[in-house]
């Protein structure tokens, strides 16, 4: 049949039509009669609708792909943090009016159903989510984007707050079935691990692997206001067959189903670290297995219709979200070389023109090495690779500088101290066109410190790429109130070009305007009061100052700094109960990873104050601490539009970008910050005079490390400060325990304050000090709230991607016929 006699229905997205689809889906996909169907069931049932609408506009759009031998992007990550993905489809196919139409006819609740889908939460924080908005944003401007990555059973834990601690449980998102994916059983390959490495002359062969099998699971990416749309194929891990039928042969039946268990592991949890390396062979694998995967799979694209290699990089261009996909590079050239007989460098010359890299991260912590030994085991045939593309650097580099042997020692891809490691930053580096940092400051940073010799040796590799979000789930999906009175204003059409959002300036001190967005604001407030209320039987006042500290938590991040002015603050109420103080209500969330102590610590200091402030008589409404327990992207879009205040208060140099901020300045919260990341540039978009900046600058942080830093003079020397440090030393807010936070004291007076809060507490203090006073003055805070809406345009993950687009990927978007 040719590919053009082929006839679908055209579905029709009026409400009459939505009504029978989702009927017929309930009654012959989820096999339920209406009057047994619960809500659950009718939740499937709709999006199995939606669905149909857009597989049509994705058939087309990878019809056009191949039409116009579109060169094709491929965004590695290892995680993908989505969320929901209901409303953001109702969105793209612009049909949420009607589908609640109809399902109201059907006497179902929308809201209900809404609030039934789970997130799909493979992935950490801000890494994983900003490969999420990237797959928005090409989508929607058409580039031929995929998504690679793995397809979690378990994606980022459960939190639940017991007793103030935090408890992790697993996150099995999958338990009702998950409606956007389409298993393609039909797209497995094999994983090798292990074996030996054999060498035949010219010919190099990778033997006696225990191997794991990939299967492919398709997501469908819409576009937003066009019928582009793009795929996130994740791979799950399967058992090879022959591994079990080997041993079921034997008779041996429970090694067989073991053996199982143990390969399809490979696939089975997210690791829930994000900042710190756990080094365990598990991750490694996990790495290898969905790199390998996705390496076979766009190898065999490419080949569909091009014989040879020679024009690979007119045709792929292959994007590496962190180190995380490093083993992409050594793959790559032993598909090249061992598979296919490329010359070696033939192979290396292509590479280097398909592989680019984002680094997220200067902190040494993070920074992944992988034991030689561990890769050797692992991967005996990449470490060859990895060892012979070192000597041919180390080669490079003395013809161009001559026998430096610090040099060497210093860039070398193994780290020789010690137990050889692979350094996987440095191998990303060497390999990749395009190096980039995620703002301004990070991508300056990077040069100086981490890759600083790298930075000498190839100048034109390095450039930044400051991060986006993706305003359609950001602004559109999260703030109706707001974005009704945006579209009232200017139109709908900031959702793809947000930069028209500078058209609410003008409007800023026109009290009308202004009331109708303080009213928005009021909204979100009393939506996320009542959240709180449902569910953690606290109290809000959506009069008071929401004042909000969302993200991992993490010393860097500085949730104790935040700590630390809230106990000033109670402490000053105390003293002084008869002052005029405007009401704030202190909000935190967010997880620590599992096996880090001291972030777990302070989850329990900030319940502990919590519980002491919410139950003092004496404070009433004036303070309140809430911590909402389990932070994911769903809550992300209830907490965020409801902020008056957004807390981004890492220390100068450590916040590669940060995303959260861009959200919530979007949503007209005012930043309280540093000058640290993309909190520079938010600051240059919005008007220094329209955000708090306090602290020390990066160089002022560099400096006083580096002349003897001393956290106990400044200690001794703030009264305010010295009382709210001796409560948490003296167990005023854990009598039952006293001695419990000790060690927090000592972290910050004895143990050197790492990442100097103590040094930033006062300028901290005093911003407050300015936060409150501005709060007083509602017609100024609204003007500068509104003309911090109106200038994020910028941080649209949509101008963000049509940078890597234009600079780094040379990908042009797809010519799409409408009809
Ligand atoms: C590495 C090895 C083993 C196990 C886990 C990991 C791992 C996993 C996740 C290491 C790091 C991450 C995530 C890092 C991350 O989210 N970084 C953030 O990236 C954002 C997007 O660029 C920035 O805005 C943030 O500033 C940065 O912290």
């Amino acid at each position: 049949m040719k590919l053009n006699d082929f006839k679908y229905d055209h579905l029709a997205t009026d409400v009459a039509a939505l009504k029978t689809s989702i009927s017929n889906k309930l009654i012959y996909a989820v096999g339920k009669d209406p009057i047994a169907a619960r809500p659950q069931d009718w939740l499937q049932a709709t999006a199995l609708a939606v669905r149909d609408r857009l597989v049509e506009r994705w058939m087309k759009t990878t019809r056009a792909q191949y039409a116009q031998d579109a060169k094709r992007v491929y965004y590695l990550s290892m995680e993908f943090l989505i969320g929901r993905t209901f409303t953001n489809a109702l969105l793209a196919l612009d049909i949420h009016q009607n589908v609640k139409q109809a399902l109201a006819e059907l006497e179902v609740d929308f809201d209900q159903i809404v609030n039934l889908e789970s997130d799909a939460a493979l992935g950490n924080g801000g890494l994983g989510r900003l490969a999420a908005c990237f797959l928005d944003s090409m989508a929607t401007l058409g580039v031929a984007g995929f998504g690679y990555g793995i397809r979690y059973d378990y994606g980022m834990f459960r939190q639940q707050i017991i007793d103030g601690h935090q408890v992790e449980s697993p996150d099995y998102w999958l338990n009702d079935g998950n409606p956007w994916e389409f298993p393609r059983p039909e797209v497995q390959y094999r994983i090798r691990f292990g074996g030996r490495v054999e060498r035949e002359g010219n010919v190099t062969r990778w033997l006696d692997t225990h191997d794991v099998l990939a299967m492919a699971y398709d997501t469908i990416i819409p576009g937003y206001a066009t019928e582009a749309t793009n795929t996130l194929r994740l791979w799950s891990a399967k058992a090879s067959s022959e591994i079990n039928l080997a041993a079921f042969n034997q008779g041996n039946y429970f090694d067989a189903v073991e053996n199982k268990n143990h390969s399809e592991n490979v696939s089975r949890v997210l690791y829930p670290d994000d900042s710190t390396l756990s080094g365990r062979e598990l991750r490694l694998r996990q790495e290898y297995f969905f790199v390998a995967a996705s390496l076979q799979d766009l190898v065999r694209r490419y080949l569909m219709n091009h014989t040879g290699f020679e024009a690979l990089p007119d045709h792929v261009a292959i994007h590496l979200n962190d180190t995380h996909p490093v083993l992409a590079i050594p793959e790559l050239m032993r598909i090249l070389v061992d598979e296919h007989q490329v010359p070696w460098a033939k192979a290396w010359a292509l590479t280097e023109k398909v592989f680019s890299y984002t680094n997220h991260t200067l902190m040494h912590e993070a920074l992944e090495t992988w034991p030689v030994d561990m890769l050797g085991r692992v991967l005996p045939r990449h470490l060859n690779i990895i060892f012979e593309i070192n000597a041919d650097f180390i080669a490079q580099i003395t013809t161009r500088f001559g026998e430096d042997v610090e040099l060497m020692r210093r860039v070398s891809l193994i780290d020789e101290h010690g137990e050889r490691r692979v350094r996987m930053a440095y191998l990303a580096v060497v390999a990749s066109h395009r190096i980039n940092g995620v703002s301004q400051l990070h991508s300056e940073l990077m040069k100086q410190s981490i890759f600083a010799d790298f930075a000498r040796l190839f100048p034109e590799r390095f450039n930044n790429k400051t991060n986006g979000i993706t305003p359609r789930r950001w602004l559109s999906q999260a703030n109706p109130s707001l974005s009704k009175l945006i579209d009232n204003l200017i139109g709908p059409d900031w959702r793809r070009h947000l930069d028209q959002l500078a058209g609410l300036a003008r409007y800023a001190d026109d009290p009308d305007f202004a009331a109708a967005f303080r009213a928005a604001k009021h909204v979100n407030k009393q939506r996320l009061a009542a959240w709180v209320g449902t569910h953690l039987g606290v109290t809000l006042s959506p009069d008071s100052l929401f004042d909000v500290q969302v993200k991992r938590i993490h010393e860097y991040k500085r949730q104790l700094l935040n700590l630390l002015h809230v106990v000033t603050r109670y402490n000053r109420i105390l003293a002084n109960p008869d002052a005029d103080w405007v009401p704030r209500t202190v909000i935190f969330s967010g997880k620590a990873a599992s096996a880090y102590h001291m972030a777990k610590h302070i989850i329990k200091l900030i319940n502990d104050v919590a519980s002491k402030i919410n139950h003092d008589p004496r404070v009433r409404d004036r303070l309140k601490v809430v911590f909402i327990p389990n932070y994911s992207v769903s809550l992300a879009e209830i907490i965020i539009p409801a902020a008056d205040l957004s807390e981004q208060i890492s220390t100068a140099g450590t916040e590669a970008s940060g995303t959260g901020n861009m959200k919530f300045a979007l949503n007209g919260a005012l930043t309280i910050g540093t000058l640290d990341g993309a909190n520079i540039e938010i600051r240059d978009n919005v008007g220094a005079d329209n955000i708090f900046i306090f602290g020390n600058t990066t160089q002022q942080i560099e400096a006083l490390r580096a002349h003897g830093y001393l956290p106990r003079e400044i200690y001794e020397q703030n009264a305010e400060l010295k009382l709210a440090l001796d409560q948490i030393r003296d167990g005023y807010f854990s009598p039952d325990e006293p001695q419990r936070f000790q060690s927090i004291f000592d972290t910050l007076v004895s143990w050197g304050d790492h990442y100097l809060l103590l040094s930033d507490y006062a300028s901290y203090v005093a911003a407050q000090d300015r936060v409150d006073e501005l709060y007083r003055h509602q017609r100024e805070w609204t003007r500068r709230t509104i003309l911090n809406t109106a200038g994020m345009g910028a941080f649209s993950s949509d101008r963000t991607i049509a940078e890597y687009a234009e600079q780094i990927w040379h990908a042009t978007p797809l010519v799409q016929d409408l009809n």
